[in-house]
């Protein structure tokens, strides 16, 4: 974290008040990079938005000031802390309460499934109070804030569930105010799941160079593995379902950062091509290196294994098919 600090990339997390660079084409072209080259530094970087984003976007000065600077040099970790045992894609069932006592807010509850769990410095915590929904910056040494265990995953990065009991915090913690928590999660979710397409999008970027080198040097009844038209054609396909989700997602980024407006259409088509399509670009470079494809510790296995959560945090595939036919059905304009 501090290396992606010192190189200057997660300023690209952070507005610029606190001389952050904050702009979705930057984030979602580190992420390509990233991924690209490793999942887990991507993953490292994606984290530090996604649990600084609603501080970025709806935080007080105060707040912008005490985290952000911290956040890009890569000295302080962030989480971002939404998912429960029972609400995972339907986020208004969350149970973990926020009361109001003497002053303070007093957050209960269980949180799960959250990136970071147990090396962050700090949570964004969504809980409901009495006004609804809310968001609240929960540092990591908060008295009542507990780490209740690692989740082992198929491609392992840190991951946790946390419980809170009677983790006592003050008006200071309170992103917005009480009642915006849901529309907070969502128009962070808008800006990271453009970011998640983008993830995706540099995995497919690597698993079609490895499938090219492979299909020059593989030799099989006499002559190159890309001599075959059935591979020629696979390969197509790969370029084809790379270049359509690079097209996806840099139009949500690039229509974000030009107008500053609302793009859940656009975030919800660009994760949802790029993933869907990501997984199928991978299995088809595994396709062609074959058994030395299944093969543990080669890159392409190592990439069959990185993409599959994809398709499934921040917004499940079936998620962003309800987000976009919600749209068109309301009629927002894309
Ligand atoms: N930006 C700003 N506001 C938003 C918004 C967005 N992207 N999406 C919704 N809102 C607002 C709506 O405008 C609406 O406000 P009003 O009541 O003032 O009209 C309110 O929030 C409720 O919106 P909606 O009715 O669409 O909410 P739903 O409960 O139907 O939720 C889904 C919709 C399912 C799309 C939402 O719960 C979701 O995205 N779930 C997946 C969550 C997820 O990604 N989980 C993974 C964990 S995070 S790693």
């Amino acid at each position: 974290m501090r290396r992606l600090g010192e190189a200057g990339l997660l300023r690209h997390c952070c507005v610029p008040e606190e001389g952050g660079r904050f702009d979705l084409r930057a984030l979602a072209l580190s992420r390509d990079i990233l991924a690209s080259r490793d999942a887990l530094v991507d993953f490292a970087f994606a984290m530090q938005g996604l649990g600084t984003g609603p501080i970025s976007l709806f935080g007080s000065r105060d707040q912008k000031h005490r985290y952000l600077p911290a956040v890009m040099s890569g000295e302080r970790i962030a989480a971002f802390a939404l998912s429960e045992p029972q609400a995972g894609s339907d986020v208004q069932a969350l149970k973990t309460t926020a009361a109001r006592q003497g002053g303070r807010w007093v957050l209960d509850g269980t949180k799960t499934w959250i990136s970071n769990g147990g090396i962050a410095h700090h949570y964004v915590v969504f809980a409901r109070a009495a006004e609804g929904l809310s968001a609240f910056i929960v540092d990591a040494q908060s008295p009542g804030l507990h780490v209740e265990g690692r989740i082992e995953t198929l491609a392992p990065h840190p991951l946790a569930t946390l419980a809170l009991r009677g983790c006592e915090v003050g008006d200071e913690a309170l992103i917005g105010a009480p009642g915006q928590g849901f529309g907070i999660a969502m128009a962070t979710l808008d800006v990271f799941r453009t970011t998640v397409g983008a993830a995706a999008l540099g995995l497919a970027r690597h698993a079609l160079a490895e499938a090219l080198e492979r299909v020059r040097s593989r030799r099989v009844f006499g002559k190159a593995l890309a001599e075959f038209q059935l591979t020629q054609a696979r390969l197509a396909d790969m370029a084809l379902a790379v270049d359509a989700a690079a097209l996806l997602v840099y139009r949500a980024a690039w229509a974000k950062d030009s107008a500053d407006r609302r793009i859940t259409r656009e975030a919800a088509m660009a994760k949802l091509f790029a993933t869907e399509s990501a997984q199928q670009v991978i299995d088809s470079a595994l396709q062609l290196f074959g058994g030395a494809g299944v093969a543990c510790g080669t890159a392409v296995e190592r990439l069959y294994r990185e993409v599959r959560a994809l398709r499934i945090y921040e917004g499940t595939s079936e998620i962003q098919k309800l987000v976009i036919a919600g749209s068109l059905l309301g009629g927002r304009a894309a």
